[in-house]
This record gives structure tokens, sequence and C-alpha cells, in this order.
């Protein structure tokens, strides 16, 4: 991937020999949830095309992105998934929440990975408009739910 790439869907095809033994959360946040809805199919269908099972993806709605950090660990914790994407979407605002929330969820997501030494895959869109967020869920800049799961499927494929 380089810093001009614009279309979030594109990416070097890649060897992901081991995707009948993974099983892979996606834990996916209700607020904005037409976008979250998007990212969440683009994920889905990312990984079932590089031959995951279905029976092997594991959803999980939580309230908002604040929320996804602790669904992360949950799952992590108490299911026996090798990894999980986070799927969220922070709109800028009028007060300062979106701040506080992007930080925390980087944050903990950040550290629920290295807690638990897996992959745990940042695709929470932080936009400034719905408009912005809408061309990165299967608009003209892609979708971060494709880019989530091939970050996840990369990183499995390391593996450790
Ligand atoms: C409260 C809130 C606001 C204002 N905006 C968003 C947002 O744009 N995207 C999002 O995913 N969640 C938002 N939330 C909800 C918080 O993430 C969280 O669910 C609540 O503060 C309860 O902890």
């Amino acid at each position: 991937m380089t810093e001009k790439k614009k279309n979030l869907s594109e990416f070097v095809p890649f060897e992901f020999s081991s995707a009948n033994n993974v099983k892979i959360g996606i834990v996916v946040s209700e607020w904005n949830d037409r976008i979250t809805d998007s990212l969440l199919d683009g994920a889905k269908k990312t990984l079932l095309d590089y031959g995951v099972c279905e029976d092997k993806i594991l959803v999980q709605h939580v309230p908002g992105s604040f929320e996804l950090p602790l669904g992360a660990k949950w799952m992590l914790k108490y299911t026996d998934v090798d990894a999980v994407i986070c799927i969220g979407c922070i709109i800028q605002g009028e007060t300062r929440h979106f701040d506080f929330i992007a930080q925390a969820v980087a944050n903990g997501i950040t550290n629920v990975g290295l807690e638990f030494s897996r992959p745990v895959i940042f695709s929470v869109l932080t936009c400034n408009t719905m408009e912005q967020a809408e061309d990165r869920a299967g608009g003209k800049h892609g979708n971060k739910g494709v880019e989530g799961a091939v970050s996840c499927l990369k990183m499995l494929a390391l593996g450790y």
C-alpha cells in the first residue's frame, strides 16, 4: 500500500493458504449503521472471497465505536477467534466528542491487540462529514471494511 492510494478496496492480491482454519470476529458499531453495515458487507465479502468459511465469521454489534475495544477484548477472551476486525464510523459534530472517541478507540484497539498478541484491526472511519464516510463505505474511495479484512488476513498470513 502506498501513501498515494485513494481507493480503500484496491490491494495487491496475496496468498492466504490457511483460510479454512481461521475464525475471525467482527465487532460492529451501531452508530451510523448505514455506513457500518456497508463496511461489514465489504469485510465479510472479502473474507469469503479469500476462502474463510461463513460459519467461522463471528459478528457482534456494540452500541457505538467507543465500545469497540471492549467488544474485541470479550471476543478474544471468551471465544476462539484468531483475530478481530473493529468496524465503526465516527463523524465530527459540533462538540469535541469526536476527538475523545476517536482517540480512545484507536488507543483501545491498539491495546487489545497488544494484550492478546492477536490482530485487532482498526476499520473505523473518522470523518468530518457523512459524505466523506459514504465515499469510504463503498463510494468513490472504496470500502474501509475491505481494507480491514485484507489487513486482518495479511497479519494472520504472517503465521504467529
Ligand atoms: C455519543 C456518540 C456520538 C456523539 N457520536 C458517535 C459517532 O459519530 N460514532 C460512533 O460510533 N459513536 C458515537 N457516539 C457513541 C459512542 O461511541 C458511545 O457509544 C457512547 O458514548 C456510549 O459509551
